[in-house]
């Protein structure tokens, strides 16, 4: 056996035994110690991955999470494990998911994350349509993906068609700059101390602040009290390109799911709404894609990987402004440790804290299919391969610095596993 291919074998079981490791029966969690609870645009990653080593097991993943879907149709962005309530801050009594009428019968969270499960279980099914069919996935999938949409579409676009996020948290790039001014703005009605059990598995200065988090339990309390209505009158509302780049994306791909199973479909009317819309938030001197305030009214002007993302939009009119911004200084393709989640020559650049710097597998996943999808097949080859060198060199940090490839956060994370083991699987 070459050299080669025994790297690849020892990354392939490498990334199966993290998988193993945090698979918990129905899901699997993020990480063991710091999120050990189901996560859900964590869990439509790795099923992504976990394709590859067991389709069914990658369908159950996405399937317990539709099993917490509200009656309105919303994913929760955590599906609690009612045996680990103090092990991680906000835990399910935070959130009284139970006190509302349109929950399912265990505790979630009340917020959502972005929309990538409609291409998951599109990826999942492709791997094993005969598995797929036998166990009727598709046809079980589908109206959980069609309320789920119906919910975004309905209760969390903007008239322009783009993707409104309430809290943080809901971007799933919780701390990046996007989120800076509009947070600061947020009143800190939280009295008492906050509990942050998460500072135990991951460095605090690499984490949110506790004013920070002093601001996201407010909203949550907010957001909760009122009912969980999304109304306009929230203290904290930004249209995002990310989410909405993943709406884009997963309506073309429900588009396929319902032709797959005879039903009609208005999926690619709302794919190319949601893609029209994203014009609103290009930024020409930035050279990629920005998010928008609606309650102050301002524009965050930062280069964030989330401002790359509408690359995995076949249709984008941007694609070659977006690949030269990638390819530029700020995200230095090639040149740096995968991608960056933010712009390597701004003074807001850190390249160990959360969200403000640190290059992540799951933004590397998405950068590295747009690439292939888009004919740049050497650039996309040579990111997958820079993931699997980077999961392994790091343990499956969660995140790692741009310039060196340190590791940061917690170790043995989920996604990182799946999504390395994806792109060696190709
Ligand atoms: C991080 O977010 C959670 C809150 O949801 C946290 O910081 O405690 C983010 O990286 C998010 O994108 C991710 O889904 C979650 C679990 O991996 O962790």
């Amino acid at each position: 056996m070459s050299a080669a291919s025994g790297s690849r074998t020892d990354l392939i079981g490498a990334c199966i035994t993290v998988l193993e490791q945090n698979w918990r029966g129905r899901y699997t969690v993020p990480a063991s110690g710091l999120y050990p609870h189901q996560w859900s645009w964590d869990s439509a990653f790795i099923a992504i991955g976990l394709r590859h080593v067991s389709p069914r097991r990658a369908q159950q993943e996405l399937e317990s999470l539709f099993s917490a879907q509200w009656a309105d149709g919303r994913l929760p962005h955590i599906v609690f494990d009612a045996g680990r309530n103090d092990d991680y801050s906000p835990g399910a009594d935070f959130w009284r998911s139970a006190d509302s009428a349109s929950t399912p019968p265990f505790p979630t969270s009340g917020i959502i994350q972005p929309p990538n499960h409609a291409w998951a279980t599109w990826l999942v099914h492709l791997a094993d349509p005969d598995e797929s069919a036998r166990r009727g996935f598709l046809e079980r999938a589908y109206p959980r993906l069609l309320a789920w949409h119906e919910y975004l579409s309905t209760r969390r676009t903007s008239p322009s068609g783009l993707i409104v996020l309430r809290h943080p948290w809901e971007s799933g790039t919780d701390n990046s700059p996007f989120w800076d001014a509009p947070l600061a703005a947020v009143d800190d009605t939280t009295d008492g101390d906050i509990p942050r059990p998460d500072l135990i598995h991951a460095d605090p200065s690499e984490r949110p602040s506790n004013a920070e988090y002093g601001r996201y339990l407010s909203l949550v309390v907010r957001y909760r009290d009122g009912g969980w209505i999304d109304d306009d009158e929230f203290p904290f509302r930004l249209e995002d390109p990310l989410a909405t780049a993943l709406l884009a994306r997963s309506e073309l791909v429900l588009h396929e799911i319902a032709r797959e199973i005879g039903q009609g479909s208005p999926h690619l009317e709302r794919a190319h709404t949601a893609t029209a819309a994203l014009e609103t938030l290009w930024d020409e001197d930035l050279g990629c894609y920005i998010a928008r305030d609606l309650v102050g009214g301002g524009l965050q002007r930062y280069r964030t990987v989330a401002g790359l993302a509408p690359l995995i939009l076949p249709s984008l009119t941007r694609r070659a402004e977006l690949l030269a911004t990638l390819r530029g200084d700020a995200f230095a393709l090639g040149r740096a440790v995968m991608v960056p989640s933010h712009d390597l020559t701004a003074a807001t650049f850190h390249p160990s804290r959360y969200w403000r710097g640190p290059s992540w597998f799951n933004m590397a996943w998405l950068i590295a299919v747009a690439l292939e999808e888009g004919g740049d097949l050497d650039e996309a080859r040579a990111l997958g391969a820079e993931m699997g060198r980077a999961a392994l060199a790091s343990d499956f940090a969660e995140y790692v610095d741009p310039h060196t490839g340190a590791a940061h956060g917690t170790r043995r994370f989920s996604w990182t596993a799946a999504l390395a083991l994806d792109r060696v699987c190709g």
